[in-house]
């Protein structure tokens, strides 16, 4: 929405006049053109750690001593092939498993298929993507662009029960060439009962994640465990598609600020930050109600320019945990 049309709808707005012009200046986005993903068709290599953190939580991260929970955000465009070799400096068998993406039976990451690596063991899991096509019966072969996900399938049990259950899990995000790329991304997993295997603190898990008004920001929702639970975003909304963005005024796509997710899923979507609404402490949170009032909450923390957030004291610094 440029500034003039927003303008011109909050003086059509009578009565909420008054409130909304101080918003008015902040809640206008950006006005130069959004940057989008480049072609794919890359071959791209990571290295991948498995680690017991100093908790007792186990975590992956690109660089030895560095692991977190959740453990970082591989980033790919569709028609890349990605090498990562994986080492597992565990004392236990641990593996690398992914969702969305094409690999061979060699790279499943599960005992079934001997694709784990045992304790202080190194793997290289190979992962592909391709871009959507017609096949020959004219139906339509979906691409790979997606909000998908990583974890491990061997500790604990033969499905990775306590793997998944200590952290071993992560977010993958496949774009499609000309996706709009966002100013920043975060990761939001609801794992059992916690969000990013945090234990409740002040009254909620956090993480809380931190933005300017206007920001492009962009969420990866991952949900494991035993437990079906709903995701919802205060004063933003997205639609409930595989970018969750619109792609113009007539995409039928359900818009959003709430769903229901279970074990393994995963989705996306991007909002500009305080978009139409201002500044403010933004809870997200499961609206399953027992479990935002056992502490599934935290906090989508929207400044000001001027980095004050309106009704909000300075939090702790120990809630902001951004990825
Ligand atoms: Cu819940």
């Amino acid at each position: 929405m440029d500034r003039r049309g927003f303008n011109r709808r909050v003086l059509l707005g009578g009565a909420a006049v008054a409130t909304s012009l101080s918003l008015a200046p902040e809640a206008v986005s950006a006005a130069e053109p959004a940057r989008t993903a480049p072609a794919g068709g890359e071959v791209r290599y990571l290295k991948l750690y498995a680690e017991r953190l100093a908790d007792g939580q186990l975590g992956y991260g690109f660089e030895k001593g560095r692991a977190t929970v959740p453990g970082p955000l591989i980033e790919l465009t569709e028609g890349d092939t990605l090498h990562i070799e994986f080492e597992n400096t565990l004392d236990v068998a641990a593996s690398l498993h992914v969702h969305g993406l094409d690999y061979e039976v060699s790279s499943d990451g599960t005992k079934l298929n001997r694709s784990d690596v045992e304790s202080g063991g190194t793997r290289t899991y190979t992962w592909r993507t391709h871009l959507p096509s017609r096949r020959a019966d004219g139906t339509w072969r979906a691409g790979s662009a997606g909000y998908w996900h990583y974890h491990d399938h061997v500790v604990g049990t033969e499905h990775g029960t306590g793997g998944i259950r200590k952290g071993l899990y992560g977010p993958v995000i496949v774009r499609r060439k000309g996706d709009v790329l966002p100013d920043a991304t975060h990761t939001i997993v609801f794992n059992d009962m916690t969000i990013n295997n945090r234990p409740a603190h002040a009254g909620h898990q956090g993480p809380d994640f931190e933005a300017t008004v206007g920001d492009r920001v962009e969420f990866v929702m991952i949900t494991h465990g035993e437990y079906y639970h709903t995701f919802h975003l205060h004063g933003h909304r997205w639609a409930d598609n595989r970018t969750g963005l619109l792609t113009g005024p007539d995409d039928p796509s359900r818009v959003v600020d709430n769903k229901i997710v279970g074990p393994a899923d995963s989705f996306g979507f991007q909002v500009i930050a305080g978009e139409g609404v201002g500044a403010g402490a933004w809870m997200y949170h499961c609206h399953v109600q027992s479990h935002s009032d056992m502490g599934m909450v935290g906090l989508f923390l929207v400044k000001k320019p001027d980095g004050t957030i309106p009704g909000h004291e300075s939090h702790e610094s120990s809630s902001s945990h951004a990825h």
